[in-house]
């Protein structure tokens, strides 16, 4: 299949700024480049998904650079929404070294920092060389300023499209960059840099943008509970990684692996069967989650990720060490304990249990144990009972459970 039939087949094509680009994306040959503003000291999910096709495009003989926006950081890229908070320089310096260090880990391609060129212009210069080929009309006619401008939008925010403009001219007359890669949002300020560059130097250069990843309803993909998937495995455990992509809907995960996997059509398709014929297997999900997580953190991590979870689903906690059952257990309650407690105590202070009667029923049940073994009785927790004289793991039912530190 060729690399543009590949991309449309995968989900990546949204817009394309010519139909002369197919042909060139089929012959390689290009440098491109993606960017991303240090918003953050780490990269998210959202970034692998947009970053991979560098990967992809790569492979297909073209050639990459990866800019991460020092300069563009500190001025905000205006959302069809509301004006960003500025971020002070010391903040956009931490969050560049963080995304630069995993692109390169990640990725291993040319990094470049528009902060590099921007520095170097002065206002009149920026005014006289670049201002002067945007005409007002034609920025408020970019959907995402049209849409500010009853909210408002600062002199600032309005300036950016003209900076990611200066940085596709910059990239293509120091490194024949004739090529900008990025999500759909990004479409305003990709196409202002295409025109900015014919009308400097009478020269044709391309752009094409991806969809944005969503879920089944429309919502951003790799929100968990509100919070960000980092690629920062210190952030974001690899087992975190894995109970949500494992988790995705099953109507979802086929598109995901091809946006984010780069398994084969046939392969694709196998799972495809796979998740119709057989889904309570998940080996499309788990495929999609292997690939992912060995990408970014190792086969090591993703195995550390498929113990602990089974483990802590099978109830088997015994077979995980201290620093694997924290892992684990980050996100279920937990609470300090003192030595001696009574287990009903224990119970219902820590809303295990609504009253000792439902207590002693559970028990009765058999639906309480502690650190996997059953409870019976009405006993007593000591420190002798925790894991390495720390740990409490109480779980009732199936699957809930809860954390007890001793203090
Ligand atoms: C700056 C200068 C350039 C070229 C590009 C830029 C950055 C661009 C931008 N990109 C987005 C971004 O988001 C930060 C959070 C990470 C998702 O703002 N003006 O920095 C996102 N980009 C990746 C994709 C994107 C885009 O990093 O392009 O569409 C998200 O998928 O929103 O010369």
């Amino acid at each position: 299949m060729k690399l543009y039939d590949e991309l449309v087949w995968r989900g990546l094509i949204k817009d394309i700024s010519s139909e002369d680009l197919i042909e060139k994306l089929n012959n390689g040959g290009m440098t491109f480049y993606i960017g991303t503003d240090p918003t953050a000291d780490s990269m998210h999910i959202g970034h692998l998904s947009s970053f991979l096709i560098s990967k992809r495009l790569k492979a297909a003989g073209h050639n990459p650079i990866l800019l991460i926006g020092g300069a563009t950081g500190l001025i905000g890229d205006p959302r069809p929404t509301t004006e960003r908070a500025m971020i002070s320089k010391e903040e956009v310096l931490k969050n560049f070294k963080g995304l630069k260090k995993q692109a390169e880990e990640f990725f291993g391609f040319e990094v470049v920092n528009n902060y590099d060129w921007s520095k170097d212009i002065n206002f009149i210069d920026f005014l006289r060389d670049y201002g002067k080929f945007f005409n007002i009309n034609y920025m408020l006619d970019k959907d995402i300023i049209r849409r500010r401008l009853d909210s408002g939008i600062t002199y600032t925010e309005f300036s950016y499209m003209i900076m990611q403009a200066l940085d596709f001219l910059h990239l293509y007359e120091t490194k024949g960059c004739t090529l900008q890669v990025a999500g759909s949002d990004q479409w305003g300020n990709m196409t202002a840099g295409i025109d900015l560059i014919r009308k400097k130097t009478g020269k044709e250069v391309y752009g094409f943008t991806m969809p944005l990843v969503t879920t089944k309803d429309g919502k951003k993909f790799g929100k968990s509970e509100g919070n960000a998937l980092w690629l920062d495995k210190t952030k974001t455990s690899s087992y975190e990684l894995y109970q949500y992509l494992i988790n995705v809907e099953d109507e979802m995960v086929i598109d995901y692996l091809k946006i984010f996997t780069f398994l084969t059509k046939d392969e694709i398709e196998k799972l495809e069967e796979s998740n119709q014929k057989e889904p309570h297997l998940r080996l499309a999900h788990k495929e999609l989650a292997k690939s992912i997580i060995t990408f970014l953190h190792g086969e090591e991590e993703y195995k550390k990720a498929v113990k602990i979870s089974e483990s802590l689903f099978s109830g088997k906690i015994a077979e995980l060490s201290l620093d694997e059952l924290k892992i684990g257990l980050k996100d279920v309650p937990h609470f300090e304990i003192k030595d001696n407690i009574n287990i009903l105590d224990l119970l219902v202070n820590n809303n295990i249990c609504s009253s000792k009667r439902e207590a002693r029923e559970f028990i009765n049940n058999g639906a309480i144990y502690i650190n996997d073994n059953k409870i019976n009785s009405d006993i007593t927790i000591t420190r002798e009972n925790a894991i390495e004289n720390e740990l409490i793991i109480i779980r009732r039912g199936k699957k809930k459970y809860y954390l007890g530190i001793f203090i």
